[in-house]
């Protein structure tokens, strides 16, 4: 984009006054941000109705990646990296004496997802922008996002995520584009003169489904895609039947926040609505889209692609039926060839309290005319397979069972393509999880590894290492990631690997900085940081992290010269409201921290840091600081995970189980540049299945774990009487669900040979090398570039 610094002043300088009515040197960091996003929305405005236009005059084939949750950050730099103006606009502010980081850190983040999932969805966003592909995002525009957490007395308190206090920017709301979501109602049917049987749907409760969009902008290269973000609202001129306060309430409700649980579901009648109404209302704008193509309807799936994120969008393939049949009157089997070539779905978790089942009495309630034709897929589908697989294994795959609707059944059944987020866990899908539907369809499953942008993730989030880069080996990596191979040939080169400890650092005393000012926690840069950043969740093993503290912990009470390397814990995660266990480890965490970072005994070699209100943003400022990555869910839980690939791509060594994507890296890291512990995948299963675990005994014959588990509750920790005993009682007396136990040994030798790593330099440089060199491929744009190849069959634009 031709932009110069003295225009870019003017126009600022015009946008601000235009807005505020006074001069901008008067005005806060938020009202000089806002008049800076508006200007900025400006200034793509006519790339992104020429991209729209461009898509329509051709035809195109478009994808619609239907997600309950975005987390797109921060949105000023990613805008200003990709439309190429970011150091013209630095330079101009700096002119005019501001810090464009000051001004960016007044954008509020928009917390519209839980974690991983999320964040993936806003990463996948991007690269279909930034590989030139015709894709769009669909899904809710949340009044509130995840909570905001507030640590009182070491316990996790959750305050309401007002994200839109400002106003914001990049948003475009688009009345004339909204649509009718239907609820409730009575169906019935008759026979017409011309023999065909109507469906009538009536008595119905209404809701107006109005979209926000949100400019999704490629890298360089002009394109400007959508991310549409529907608000359930009252139907214009029908105050009628909304005349009662609760009434009102009960329509604002519908996309009034996000459902705060990650990798777990409720099964609440909120929940399903939410479910339905950003399923219909994307699906009804994609019919009308396609009308307006004015085709065949057999060329549905020709034009359009719906992407399905999980489950959670799952009845937009009986809302599809529905569309095709009651409205379009095609025949079923038309409307269902149609439907199952348009869809296609991801799996993100085999975790059986993940797993989505509605009540088949809420869907008959809230949705009788999609109840009725979930009936009839299901139906046609144990009428067709019984004579094929037999009564056992159809009747497992049946999608209505014991009065719950599956939703997972649903969207194998009903869609093209089934994958999983990395090799392990496609691997776990087809041999085990899914095997019935892997039996029946083999050729519906297949792998995606997930991917991250190094866009934001290396580009935006530590521009010291984004500047070393191009002075080492040139500046191919940023549109080509997998060029960033060629660092490797530097791996023994001692002014690179110096240079790469400066920048690591660099980064490091940043963070040392807003512990400082926030935590008011004094940490030591030149320590080894560890850092755990993720969800809370048992199997993610936050807690096994702890059990190696209180390792060194005693290990240094007993000799405070042991020889240790000095070290960092850094933790962000937020517990779900509802997860009582998750709450006492966090609770636990404050707790030695309190007591490790203030006893003098220890001599500042263990520091404990639990940063506040983990997300997007603070993920930017800790990952380019880390020096170890902690990726220790037990094998075969973790589906694939994303901040493994973040942290590597940063320069952190991964210590890590062989779970999710962590074998991937390995296999391309190498195992000289990674730590690897602990129980495999299939030696976790043969453990289910043969019951033999027995954590009790571990207990009784590891005097060292027994030492340190003991200090759980025997008071050694202060104020933490009730979850020590608890987590104590989980780990020892209820059998260790997660294997904490049987991996310790594995991972407290892991723990020591990177220390063993860490104290020679040159050695632990090269390994951070060799991983930022070798995480090219777990960009998201080849992942996109997958997904479109072989699932949604479009191409990109030249
Ligand atoms: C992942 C979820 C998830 N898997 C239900 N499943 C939710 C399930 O609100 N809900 O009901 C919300 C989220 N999230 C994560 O997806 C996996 O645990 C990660 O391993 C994976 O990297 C990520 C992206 O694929």
């Amino acid at each position: 984009m031709a932009f110069d610094v003295q225009e870019f002043k003017k126009e600022f300088q015009k946008k601000f006054e235009e807005l505020f009515a006074y001069g901008y040197e008067s005005g806060s960091k938020t009202e000089q941000y806002i008049a800076l996003g508006d200007l900025v929305r400006g200034l793509y405005s006519d790339d992104w109705i020429q991209t729209v236009t461009d898509y329509n005059k051709k035809k195109e084939k478009q994808v619609f990646y239907f997600s309950m949750e975005f987390l797109p950050g921060r949105m000023l730099k990613s805008n200003l990296l990709n439309m190429g103006i970011m150091d013209c606009v630095k330079q101009g502010l700096e002119e005019l004496g501001l810090d464009l980081d000051e001004v960016a850190r007044a954008e509020v983040d928009p917390a519209l997802g839980n974690g991983g999932l999320g964040r993936l969805a806003s990463c996948f966003m991007d690269s279909i922008a930034s590989t030139g592909l015709a894709g769009n995002g669909n899904g809710i525009r949340y009044r509130y996002g995840l909570f905001k957490q507030k640590f009182i007395n070491g316990y996790q308190i959750e305050l309401p995520e007002n994200w839109l206090r400002n106003r914001n920017v990049w948003e475009v709301r688009k009345e004339n584009k909204a649509v009718i979501v239907r609820f409730g109602g009575d169906v019935s049917f008759t026979q017409d003169g011309d023999g065909k049987l109507r469906v009538h749907h009536e008595n119905t409760r209404d809701i107006l489904a109005v979209p926000y969009d949100t400019a999704q902008i490629g890298y360089n290269n002009g394109i400007i895609n959508n991310l549409r973000l529907w608000s359930a609202e009252i139907p214009y001129g029908d105050e009628a039947h909304f005349s009662t306060e609760e009434q009102r309430e009960e329509v604002k409700r519908i996309t009034e926040v996000l459902y705060p649980d990650d990798s777990n579901y409720e099964g609440r009648l909120l929940r399903v609505q939410q479910e339905y109404f950003f399923s219909s209302a994307g699906v009804q704008s994609i019919v009308r889209y396609f009308k307006q193509l004015k085709l065949d309807w057999s060329l549905f799936p020709d034009k359009i692609a719906i992407h399905i994120n999980d489950t959670h969008p799952t009845l937009a393939i009986p809302e599809l039926m529905r569309i095709l049949l009651d409205e379009e009157e095609l025949t079923w089997d038309q409307a269902w060839e149609i439907t199952k070539k348009t869809v296609s779905y991801t799996n993100h978790t085999i975790l059986q309290e993940a797993m989505e089942r509605w009540p088949e009495t809420m869907i008959s309630d809230l949705l009788p005319r999609i109840y009725q034709i979930i009936q009839e897929i299901n139906r046609r589908h144990i009428d067709k397979k019984m004579p094929l697989y037999g009564e056992e294994l159809t009747q497992r795959t049946a999608i209505i069972a014991n009065g719950q609707i599956k939703m997972a059944n649903l969207a194998i059944i009903g869609s093209h393509s089934v994958n999983g987020v990395a090799k392990l866990h496609t691997d776990i899908l087809m041999a085990d999880t899914l095997h019935d539907f892997y039996v029946m369809y083999p050729q519906k499953f297949n792998n995606k590894t997930n991917g991250i942008t190094q866009r934001r993730w290396v580009q935006i989030a530590n521009e010291n290492l984004t500047e070393m880069l191009d002075e080492t080996i040139g500046t191919e990596w940023k549109s080509d990631p997998e060029e960033i191979k060629v660092l490797k040939a530097h791996r023994d080169n001692k002014i690179v690997l110096d240079k790469l400890e400066q920048v690591k650092l660099a980064n490091k005393k940043r963070f040392a900085d807003y512990v400082l000012k926030e935590m008011h926690i004094e940490i030591d840069p030149n320590a080894l940081f560890d850092v755990q950043i993720k969800r809370l969740h048992a199997y993610k093993r936050q807690l096994l992290n702890v059990l190696h503290i209180l390792d060194r912990y005693l290990q240094l009470k007993d000799d405070p010269k042991a020889n240790l390397q000095k070290r960092v814990f850094i933790f962000g995660a937020k517990a779900a409201p509802s997860y009582y266990y998750a709450k006492q480890i966090i609770k636990l965490i404050n707790a030695i921290a309190d007591l490790v970072n203030n006893d003098p005994a220890i001599n500042d070699k263990i520091k404990i840091v639990f940063v506040e209100n983990y997300g997007v943003s603070l993920a930017e400022l800790i990952i380019p600081a880390a020096d170890i990555s902690e990726q220790i869910s037990l094998a075969g839980k973790e589906a694939s995970g994303t901040s493994n690939m973040k942290l590597m791509s940063n320069g952190a060594v991964t210590m890590a189980t062989l779970d999710g994507a962590n074998v991937e890296i390995r296999d391309n890291v190498g195992d000289e540049n990674i730590f690897i512990f602990g129980l495999k995948s299939d030696e976790v299963q043969e453990y289910y299945r043969n019951g033999v675990y027995n954590s009790r005994e571990i207990y009784e014959k590891n005097p060292r774990l027994k030492r340190i588990l003991n200090l759980l509750i025997d008071g050694s920790i202060p104020g933490v009487e009730t979850e020590g005993r608890d987590i104590f009682d989980s780990l020892v007396m209820y059998n260790d669900e997660y294997f904490l136990l049987k991996d310790f040994d594995g991972y407290l030798q892991a723990q020591y040979e990177a220390d063993v790593a860490f104290s020679d330099r040159d050695r632990w440089n090269r390994m951070a090398l060799m991983n930022i060199a070798s995480s090219g491929p777990f960009s998201s744009d080849y992942t996109i570039l997958r997904y479109a190849d072989e699932i949604w069959k479009i191409k990109p634009q030249s």
